[in-house]
């Protein structure tokens, strides 16, 4: 017997391509799926059946890079970019991060909570069931607890990956003391954060930390059993694909100057790349990630919104894939692939989430579509008509 099966529907299972399934049947016990296949097949019974009329399930979808939890906006930054000015020189005169961090820092942690969570609302209701929020506005170690903590308290509402990024940006009152402020993090912040964190995050670019400081961070964080992951290559390339390839990082995100040898290296280790076509829109990129060479090497690719104040204030799912087709030319299988499957690779979550397959966790998104290819092509549309979260349907979302 089965707690739950969803009947009259299509399945696109995202487990290899898009796994389309037509008139299909799926079925959840304690949370899990119990049984997938045709609906000609299922002769099993279920405590409760759904007919969803002709509506498509896919995996719920996972948003493995956001930046979430924060005080403020930078809507006057973005006026000032309009003017001119660039990220960089506003970053360098103490606006960007810092000004982000200034308003953080004052903020109690059930303020920045509750912000977040009216933020999350949207990925809520485009079928997003696991997201990733990383720290790294506050750059002391009370603030960025403060972080994890409020990123944490959104776990009732979604599977949270709480990620550490105390080297986002060297804070004020270490400017010009880099080494100094590293050794903070590796000594202090990343053992408080160990019992909070899933795992841990650096900024490695020309304005922010070398590789050599991002190296210590990541041995700091792996004494302490944590995975690594990183802000490679946006704007510069740093070496940071194959930095980050070198620590068995999970993933490494952004990429635009990435070379063949870091791609090639993130194909040994198994990194993931992770895609956030909302920064290049925001900062007017033009250089584009190295997707033939992923593509070649077979480097699984991963598709996030990178929510965040400064460059990437965008907060739709749905948008990141469409952008990703447009922008760097991924197919809308592989961008797909990139909100469900590649995603949860990059979280350490493949083991549960990210495909519709018989034992992961029963985090299934509804659509009103005729196609997979819809959630791609229509930007600016959001056909969700359900989400089932552990087998159940979660109170707010329907
Ligand atoms: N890369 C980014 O694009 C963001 N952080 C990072 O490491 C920018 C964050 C901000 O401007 O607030
Ligand atoms: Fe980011």
């Amino acid at each position: 017997m089965h707690d739950a099966v969803w009947l009259n529907c299509h399945l696109a299972t995202l487990r290899d391509g898009y796994g389309i399934v037509r008139d299909g049947a799926i079925a959840a016990r304690d949370g899990r799926i119990s049984w997938i296949g045709r609906r000609a097949d299922w002769r099993e019974s279920a405590a409760v059946e759904h007919d969803l009329r002709g509506a498509w399930i896919t995996p719920g979808l996972i948003d493995c890079h956001t930046h979430l939890v924060y005080s403020g906006n930078r809507a006057e930054e973005f006026e000032r970019r309009l003017k001119g000015e660039s990220y960089e020189e506003i970053a360098r005169s103490g606006g960007g991060i810092q000004a982000t961090v200034r308003a953080t820092r004052v903020a109690s942690e059930s303020e920045l909570a509750a912000g977040a969570a009216r933020r999350l609302r949207q990925w809520l209701a485009e079928g997003v069931t696991a997201i990733e929020i990383k720290s790294g506005y506050g750059l002391d170690v009370e603030t960025e607890l403060k972080l994890l903590r409020a990123a944490r308290s959104l776990g009732d509402r979604i599977t949270v990956r709480a990620t550490l990024l105390g080297a986002h940006a060297v804070p004020e009152e270490y400017r010009g003391r880099t080494d100094d402020y590293v050794d903070l993090v590796c000594g202090e912040m990343i053992p408080a954060a160990a019992p909070f964190a899933d795992a841990v995050d650096v900024f490695c670019e020309n304005i922010a930390f070398d590789r050599d400081q991002t190296a210590r961070v990541f041995a700091a964080a792996q004494a302490q059993g944590m995975r690594v992951k990183l802000h490679a290559d946006q704007l510069s390339d740093s070496g940071g694909a194959q930095l980050a390839a070198e620590f068995g990082a999970l993933s490494a995100d952004h990429l635009e100057y990435s070379s063949e040898p870091g791609v090639e290296a993130m194909a040994r280790a198994g990194t993931v790349a992770v895609l956030l076509p909302g920064a290049f829109y925001c900062l007017r990129e033009t250089r584009q990630p190295p997707i033939d060479a992923l593509r070649r090497r077979g480097v699984p690719i991963a598709v996030a919104t990178d929510h965040n104040p400064g460059t990437s204030p965008m907060c739709s799912l749905l948008l990141a894939v469409n952008m990703a087709c447009t922008l760097f030319r991924l197919t809308p299988e592989e961008a797909l692939a990139g909100i469900t499957r590649h995603a949860a690779r990059a979280l350490d979550l493949q083991a549960s989430h990210g495909a519709l397959e018989i034992g992961k966790r029963a985090d299934l998104a509804l659509w009103q579509i005729d196609s997979p290819a819809e959630l791609a092509y229509a930007f600016g549309s959001n056909p969700n008509v359900g989400t089932v979260r552990s087998g159940e349907i979660p109170r707010a979302a329907n």
